[in-house]
């Protein structure tokens, strides 16, 4: 095999990787062709561009006593023109502490818990992705042990072979047999982004169109529950240039209480901080415009969700009566509901979730349809680790204007980073990781440590 890194002679090591049955593509355009399990490059001076290697292949086909002059065999060609396939998808439950009870108005979260994917294609690469909820089934319809029982039970088997870089095809074929399971989904569809990535050396956000952000703006949830806590949170985030957003989950008080509550913050931060408030549904109509008109006049800039997900005549009716701006959260499950709360004038902002949407491709044609309406467009989280954070940066690095900015901050969240290099958090900006895929790669001893069914069998999906 050859060595990594060490540009080859490459006829005896590339036999040598295609009786492994590894597919060897090109490295970019321009590149030389390597081989993806050792990424040594082929000895081929000088480069040829895929349009060379292209014609050289169609030469060779015809002319095989050539073969050894362009470092290419019939093998070799036959592997290039072996399709991937998806070969296994593993699953995996980890229970994270968070560093404080995080109090939402349905759920106080003292763990998060995320469903980790692994997928390894047939040529040897691999992909990872997450889908992850909120407080068990207390937030939406699926819960944790749901995800994984969907991706094992249905999804995992009906991908088996198929088109590892037909990710659409995939994702498609799916949508025919799973009917919504979106965080399930997400978690399976981002492996696939993540592997095709890694396959082709470019980030994902490569493959959305290419990046125009390489750091975005990322609040903080205040939600301890105190508002002296808060408060004291809020003034060490600003101080240390971490955070000067602040979203307060409020709801579970009574709505004078809680706007008192806002107040109280929104004074101790000034104009040092934009403050805005979750109510994660929790409120009626009526609850709602008190709720708003407090609310606005403490200087809080945003309220989200105040009201039931199928509520739009409600939500209609608050982003048409108050000069505070209303989002939209968990009335956005993919881009039908995106559309239908467009058309209901039902939001002046959308939340847009990765999980929520349904993976990362339905996530951008969410962002479409708000940026189509002329809608405010905000970067929202289930409070992934690392991974599934790093995966939603790919594709908002894309979008051209998040007017309300992100909320990236899962990882942050949790007591320990489950990656090996974690996101970079500094100056009130969250960075887009770099490198191929998703940018992301496991911690084996985090993972370990952290996994439900305490280890054994799923130690591959650290990359051990
Ligand atoms: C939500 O409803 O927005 C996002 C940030 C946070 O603290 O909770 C989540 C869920
Ligand atoms: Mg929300």
């Amino acid at each position: 095999m050859h060595k990594p890194g060490a540009p080859q002679s490459a006829i005896a090591d590339l036999s040598d990787c295609a009786k492994q049955r590894i597919k060897v593509p090109w490295a970019s355009r321009n590149a030389a062709p390597y081989c993806v399990l050792c990424r040594a490059i082929v000895d081929r001076q000088p480069p040829l561009s895929l349009q060379g290697i292209t014609q050289d292949l169609s030469h060779h086909r015809q002319n095989p006593a050539q073969a050894g002059n362009l470092h290419l065999n019939e093998t070799f060609v036959d592997v290039v023109n072996a399709v991937t396939k998806i070969d296994q998808i593993k699953t995996m439950i980890l229970d994270i502490p968070t560093i404080r009870g995080h109090v939402l108005s349905m759920a106080t979260m003292r763990t998060q818990t995320a469903v980790l994917v692994k997928i390894k294609f047939s040529d040897g690469s691999e992909g990872i992705g997450e889908g992850t909820t909120i407080g068990g089934l207390s937030y939406g319809p699926e819960s944790p042990e749901g995800i994984q029982s969907a991706i094992d039970t249905y999804i995992s088997p009906a991908l088996k072979d198929h088109d590892a870089d037909n990710i659409n095809g995939a994702v498609q074929l799916v949508d025919k047999i799973v009917k919504g399971n979106r965080i399930a989904k997400t978690a399976v569809e981002i492996a696939l982004w993540d592997g095709l990535g890694k396959r082709l050396n470019v980030p994902v956000s490569q493959l959305f169109g290419g990046a125009v952000h390489e750091k975005l703006p990322v609040a903080w949830t205040l939600a301890s529950g105190n508002s002296e806590t808060d408060i004291a949170e809020a003034l060490e985030m600003i101080e240390t240039r971490r955070h000067n957003i602040f979203k307060l989950k409020i709801g579970k008080r009574p709505v004078r209480d809680d706007v008192a509550h806002v107040a109280r913050i929104k004074e101790a931060v000034g104009d040092a901080a934009s403050v805005r408030v979750d109510i994660n549904t929790a409120w009626s109509l009526q609850d709602a415009r008190w709720g708003l008109k407090g609310l606005q006049e403490a200087g809080c800039e945003l309220v989200e969700q105040p009201v039931p997900a199928r509520d739009r005549r409600a939500m209609a009716e608050l982003s048409s009566g108050y000069e505070i701006a209303v989002m939209a959260d968990e009335a956005l499950n993919g881009p039908e509901d995106a559309l239908a709360v467009a058309k209901a004038n039902a939001a002046d902002v959308f939340a847009v979730k990765v999980a929520q949407s349904g993976g990362l491709k339905r996530a951008s044609e969410v962002i479409a349809i708000a940026q189509a309406a002329g809608l405010g467009l905000y970067g929202g989280t289930m409070l992934e680790t690392g991974l599934g954070t790093a995966a939603a940066l790919q594709l908002f690095a894309t979008t051209e204007t998040l007017h309300w900015g992100t909320e990236f901050f899962g990882p942050l969240l949790l007591t320990e980073d489950i990656l090996a290099e974690p996101i970079v958090y500094r100056d009130f900006c969250v960075e887009i990781p770099k490198g191929t895929g998703i940018g992301a790669t496991l911690d084996p001893d985090k993972i370990a440590f952290f996994r439900r069914d305490g280890g054994g069998s799923m130690k591959a999906a650290a990359g051990q």
